[in-house]
């Protein structure tokens, strides 16, 4: 049935992108048979590293203080802090709030031992159901490390699959502290050396592609630095060269690049102590036509390269943007660059994952997002009405699925 005025548009995009099922393509959530490295919980949510950041701008105290106590008294602070001391207006606190919204609890009370006793009384198998249904969320693609010892235990001996959560290889450890880690390789039974040499690097390729079918992972990722250059001759260079990119084409499994992270700027704030930096958008550009057979997937944490990002993808069809990733995971941000993308590259993105670590964080990021996406389709599908170009309901409905998942299951199956 085609939409007749700017009411009915918006009801119905407001429905369809409410409605849709989605693929969250970049997380850090676990199915429950990894046990307690699932996060969940209102502790969890209050001590997200992104919090951490935001509480360090207020207190005093000696970072290891702060590390050295048990999590509910890093949580009492958090709260204290940014919730009763400051009202909290941050995206990240923000989000804090929608969830317990979401689960129905009181906000307005603002009292943490109810919410405890709340999330006390919950199981997390169930949990895992009441938040997939309150986030809209089909399934989550997690981030899996096989150098993480406490997650390759659960890989080698007791891993269930479950549909919800598929996994994506994650190769940081390689890419960016070879020097560190090829030991590792060593111990357990790959017969590899320090340098890279073509027994080494084949070596390599069987690793990658022993854990990828393990894990039955649907693409493979690190996250780089600014500086992040190729081509190089530096580990990580010959490594993505050599090893990398020939597995990444023989499994069809896109290479996904998270660039633009200055790991530890402050190392005593741990996980929050990353910072942003540009990068240069001509490696991606290098890579994308060196390797044309080969897919990537592309975010970058720096806003100053969002344009370029959009503009590669328009001439590369081997390369799907991703998401606004991290420090951009905020609405002004999200909204700015995904109508950029819009105009650039019509539907052809995935405008957002939710970089979840703690699994209630589905129920908000995506209630958030969800929000800015469909008031920027509304103004772009009005744009076209404005043409008379006559606009169908199931065609919202179509285009929804495909920028909030459709378009990644897509991208996997192309044949380039
Ligand atoms: O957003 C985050 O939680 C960051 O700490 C990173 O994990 C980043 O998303 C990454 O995947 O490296
Ligand atoms: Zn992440």
């Amino acid at each position: 049935m085609a939409i007749a005025s700017a009411k009915q548009l918006r009801e119905m995009i407001d429905k369809s992108v409410e409605a849709v099922k989605l693929t969250d393509v970049h997380t850090h959530l676990y199915p429950p048979c990894f046990g307690d490295l699932l996060l969940w919980g209102i502790d969890d949510l209050i001590t997200y590293h992104y919090l951490i950041a935001e509480t360090f701008r207020w207190v005093d105290m000696p970072y290891e203080t702060y590390w050295r106590r048990p999590k509910r008294e890093q949580a009492d602070l958090i709260w204290r802090t940014l919730f009763l001391e400051n009202s909290p207006v941050a995206e990240s606190c923000r989000g804090v709030l929608t969830v317990l919204s979401a689960l129905g609890l009181e906000v307005a009370s603002r009292d943490l031992a109810a919410y405890r006793r709340h999330f006390d009384r919950l199981k997390v198998e169930d949990y895992v159901d009441t938040v997939f249904g309150l986030g809209g969320v089909r399934e989550v693609i997690t981030t899996n490390d096989p150098f993480d010892d406490a997650e390759r235990k659960v890989w080698l001996e007791s891993y269930q699959p479950d549909p919800r959560f598929k996994a994506a290889l994650r190769i940081d450890s390689l890419l960016n502290n070879w020097e560190g880690n090829w030991p590792r390789l060593a111990e357990w039974g790959y017969e590899v050396e320090g340098e890279i040499n073509a027994k080494t690097a084949a070596e390599v390729r069987r690793f990658l592609t022993e854990w990828a079918k393990r894990m039955e992972a649907v693409y493979m990722a690190a996250s780089l630095p600014p500086d992040f250059t190729l081509p190089d001759f530096l580990p990580r260079g010959l490594l993505v060269k050599e090893c990398v990119l020939p597995v990444s084409e023989e499994l069809n499994l896109p290479f996904a690049m998270m660039i633009g992270v200055k790991k530890l700027v402050n190392p005593e704030l741990r996980l929050a102590g990353d910072g942003v930096g540009k990068a240069s958008i001509e490696t991606v550009e290098h890579l994308c036509s060196a390797h044309p057979r080969n897919k990537f997937m592309v975010t970058m944490l720096s806003r100053e390269n969002q344009h370029e990002l959009a503009v590669a993808a328009r001439k590369f069809r081997n390369l799907m943007v991703f998401g606004c990733w991290w420090f951009l995971n905020n609405p002004s941000l999200v909204e700015e660059i995904t109508r950029m993308r819009l105009e650039l590259l019509g539907l052809s993105f995935l405008p957002q994952h939710s970089d979840a670590r703690v699994l209630d964080q589905l129920v908000y990021k995506w209630k958030h997002s969800r929000r800015v996406i469909a008031d920027a389709l509304y103004d772009k599908y009005a744009d076209l009405m404005a043409t008379g170009w006559a606009l169908e309901e199931s065609e919202i409905k179509r285009d929804v699925e495909k920028l909030f998942g459709g378009n990644f299951w897509a991208f996997l199956e192309r044949q380039l």
